[in-house]
């Protein structure tokens, strides 16, 4: 009989060896928590509309976003359980404007936690894919721990994301691949089923929001353009796929290539503005294509070169296969 799956955790205790040895523990126990919580919320999604959990609570978040209920839920669900593991020393999360202390984790090696815990949101009342996405950051014990978060997106311990589709999926890296696991609604357990995760090098799909066209930087109106005008040879014009949810984007990016892009708002070119959050949205997906052969471009920089200033911040992303996001930068040299 075929052996059965690598569990979450077994695969984590594997990676140890490529993370710093201070906060392999840590690392290992949180992705585990979000793992768990992930189930939680996939059970409760699932349930949503027979529980009056669709639909909004009233008021907006500090991102000027409209809150929903699950949002809230899904806010309340994940802190609490980062603060049990007592191995989380802050999060910053989407739905507060200050990062969420947690004193209560003992020592230097506790982790700072940057989490978006429902992905998607506006995807929720109709039933759509929705995820949840993650990446830690080390303390490097200061109290508060949570200005630790801010800098750079290389500065990442660990990041993933839960895909809440047909079937619930998890991703995620330590920095030695990307590697993807199912959960097993029965056990509640992930198992493994896409080890090291290898993006294509070029793809024939792009995501975008092309309701907003008239904003673009012109090389990003351009690049689409190019995208879709009919060239056999080079395998175009490419076939758009835009879900509404980045976690779903970026997913089916990652299995099959081709590009995710969400460019920044260019109408008043001295201050372009961008709609993804850096630190719990475009920096762990860049983390995460990049170890998977990936690349992952605001059009101008590297996004895990891009230093966070703020929790909230914002950033243009162009991620996916290699030869794409190339051909997008190039674009915007022009
Ligand atoms: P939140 O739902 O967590 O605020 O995330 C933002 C997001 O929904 C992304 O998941 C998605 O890629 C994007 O916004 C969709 O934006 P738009 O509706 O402008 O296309």
């Amino acid at each position: 009989m075929a052996d059965s799956p690598m569990t979450l955790s077994e695969h984590l205790a594997r990676q140890r060896s490529s993370i710093p040895a201070a906060h392999a523990p840590g690392v290992a126990t949180l992705v585990g928590r979000i793992g768990r919580v992930a189930a939680v919320i996939a059970q409760e999604l699932a349930r949503a509309a027979l529980r009056d959990r669709l639909g909004y609570v009233g008021g907006t978040n500090v991102t000027g976003d409209q809150v929903k209920k699950l949002d809230v839920w899904g806010h309340q669900t994940l802190t609490s359980a980062l603060r049990e593991t007592r191995a989380c020393a802050a999060l910053v999360p989407e739905e507060a404007p200050e990062p969420i202390e947690m004193p209560e984790a003992g020592g230097a090696h506790a982790l700072v936690v940057c989490a978006d815990p429902v992905d998607g949101s506006s995807n929720l009342d109709v039933n759509g894919t929705v995820g949840t996405i993650f990446a830690l950051r080390p303390s490097n014990g200061k109290t508060p721990a949570g200005p630790q978060a801010l800098g750079s997106g290389q500065e990442q311990l660990a990041a993933g994301y839960v895909m809440y589709g047909p079937a619930t999926t998890l991703v995620y890296t330590v920095g030695q691949g990307t590697h993807g696991f199912t959960l097993d609604p029965d056990t509640g357990d992930f198992l493994l089923t896409h080890p090291d995760i290898r993006i294509p090098r070029k793809g024939k799909t792009y995501g975008i929001n092309e309701g907003n066209v008239h904003a673009w930087h012109p090389g990003q109106r351009a690049f689409v353009e190019y995208l879709k005008a009919p060239d056999k040879a080079s395998g175009r014009p490419y076939s758009l796929r835009y879900s509404g949810a980045m976690v779903a984007d970026v997913h089916r990016t990652l299995l099959d290539g081709g590009l995710f892009m969400y460019p920044a708002d260019w109408t008043d070119p001295a201050k372009p503005k961008a709609k993804l959050r850096l630190l719990y949205e475009v920096a762990p997906m860049g983390m995460i294509v990049e170890q998977a052969g990936g690349r992952a471009s605001t059009g101008q920089v590297r996004v895990l070169d891009v230093v966070a200033t703020d929790y909230h911040q914002r950033a243009a992303v162009i991620l996916g296969s290699p030869e794409d996001v190339a051909a997008a930068d190039e674009f915007y040299r022009r």
